[in-house]
């Protein structure tokens, strides 16, 4: 669906609001990509002595932040989930189930919520709508973990992989490492959001829309907390004794389509498909599950005479 069609149906009354969460190993910099996407300091810097180090304080919990922003003249309500990295630990098993249960527990809220005689109007619907999953950008191919959440995470979310601080490999080198990532996700039948569409329903342009998206899978990612000087003009980048990278420009990454992905051409799909496919697989399994409970206790109560 096009943006016009949107603010029609809406009627420009409330905001729309989007759910994502950012997850993968820490130093990453998932937190300085919040601010970016935002727009705005919305994590700390840590204070530090050296200003030089300016680097933001490590995340230690799973931190929502919502800030209202505007995105081609339509405001909306966006919640950015920063987590802590893993990585630090020999054991991320722990840091794991903590994401996966966040995500979940708001698929039980609403649960809960729609089971309710009377529903509260003002229920806030924090499902996660997607998940960024920051992949190191080693060069290399994906590491056993990213494998093993991915894989996990992939059940409950739509993810979409990113390599994480793009501009640390050449433009050889991140174009190699791209399409070793995506062999990878394919090898292991991890399954990504991968910007689907159905050929016979979709406009020609639609169709190459998707596509192109698809091509640039994993999404590569600069971030930056500094706004630089680039001809007159201050510019979010990263400054290098060899050159400036520009977050927004798309000859240096791909972080200006990522949030065009997000905040406007694909948010509609992506909560669609949390709604539809997601939602309703947990939904389905946690009902069929209490489901078998019930019936258990009633064969015992038989059994024993009390029913
Ligand atoms: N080269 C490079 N460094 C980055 C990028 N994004 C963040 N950093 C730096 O990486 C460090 C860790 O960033 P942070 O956002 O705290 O990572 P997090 O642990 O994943 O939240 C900081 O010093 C950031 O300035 C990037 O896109 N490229
Ligand atoms: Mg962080």
């Amino acid at each position: 669906m096009s943006l016009p069609d949107f603010r029609q149906r809406r009627g420009g009354k409330k905001a729309f609001q989007f759910n994502m969460i950012v997850v993968g190993a820490s130093g990453l910099g998932k937190s300085t990509f919040v601010n970016t996407l935002c727009g705005q300091q919305v994590i700390p810097r840590r204070a530090v002595d050296d200003p030089s180090q300016c680097a933001i304080e490590k995340t230690i919990a799973i931190n929502p932040i919502t800030v209202e922003i505007e995105e081609d003249g339509m405001k909306m309500q966006l919640t950015v989930v920063d987590t802590p990295g893993f990585g630090d630990n020999i054991d991320n098993s722990s840091n794991f189930a903590e994401i996966l249960g966040y995500i979940e527990r708001q698929y039980d809220d609403l649960l809960a919520e729609e089971s309710k005689i009377k529903r509260n109007p003002k229920f806030n619907d924090n499902r996660i709508h997607v998940l960024l999953y920051f992949i190191q950008p080693t060069g290399h191919s994906l590491r056993e973990i990213d494998i093993e959440l991915m894989k996990r995470l992939s059940a409950r979310v739509n993810i979409i992989p990113c390599v994480a601080k793009a501009d640390s490999l050449t433009p050889k080198e991140l174009a190699d490492f791209k399409k070793r990532i995506m062999e990878d996700i394919r090898y292991y039948g991890i399954q990504v959001y991968d910007f689907p569409f159905d050929e016979e329903d979709e406009d020609e342009e639609t169709v190459e829309e998707n596509m192109e998206l698809r091509s640039l899978l994993p999404f590569a990612v600069v971030g930056s907390d500094e706004e630089i000087n680039v001809n007159g003009r201050l510019i979010r980048a990263r400054q290098y004794p060899w050159g400036v990278v520009e977050v927004e420009n798309l000859k240096h990454c791909d972080f200006a389509r990522l949030r065009y992905v997000l905040l406007s051409s694909h948010l509609q799909d992506l909560k669609e498909l949390t709604h539809d496919v997601l939602y309703e697989a947990y939904r389905s399994e946690k009902l069929s599950k209490l489901e078998g409970l019930a019936e258990k206790l009633a064969a015992l109560h038989v059994q024993d005479g009390s029913y």
